[in-house]
């Protein structure tokens, strides 16, 4: 079983998307195993984007990620990085098809709304920044065998 970090980006809380976005997740059949309501400072930031440090752009997603709050989650399921990323959309808004967050919900590629990890090794690290162990759950849920198989 797979585990991702979404965040909900300043844009999507402050458009009031909190549950829009968790609602997509939830019904695609996602398990949230953790989640919160934060603050990124600007060393999060800088860590969570250390990827990036060379591009143009770094600077501006270090201010935009910090400028208001996120929601920070982790995010259960068999291909969970996969299936978060398609549930998304493309980087880019505009190029996004209709029918995932950022298709549906927005236009411009520095207000996309929403993170998702784009591989297990970026999962595995993203995870650890924002989130202790005791903060991911493991519980069971009575609707698994409704929508995985095995
Ligand atoms: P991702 O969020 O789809 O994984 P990345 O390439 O990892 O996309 O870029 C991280 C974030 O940086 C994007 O979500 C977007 O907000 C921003 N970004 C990426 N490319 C550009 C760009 O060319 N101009 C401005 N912002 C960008
Ligand atoms: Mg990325």
């Amino acid at each position: 079983m797979e585990r991702t970090l979404v965040l909900i980006k300043p844009d999507g809380v402050q458009r009031g998307l909190v549950g829009e976005v968790i609602s997509r997740l939830e019904r695609r059949g996602l398990k949230l195993v953790a989640m919160k309501l934060m603050q990124v400072d600007d060393a999060l930031a800088r860590q969570h984007y250390a990827e990036h440090v060379d591009r143009p752009f770094f600077a501006d997603l270090v201010v935009f990620i910090s400028s208001s709050p996120v929601v920070a989650m982790v995010w259960e399921a068999d291909a969970a990085v996969e299936v978060v990323r398609n549930t998304m959309g493309q980087t880019n808004p505009a190029s996004s098809p209709m029918g995932t967050i950022r298709g549906d919900l927005a236009l411009d590629i520095g207000r996309n709304l929403v993170h998702g990890s784009d591989s297990l090794e970026s999962a595995a690290r993203e995870v650890a920044l924002f989130f202790g162990h005791a903060e991911i759950l493991d519980y069971q849920r009575n609707t698994d065998l409704w929508i995985n198989e095995a």
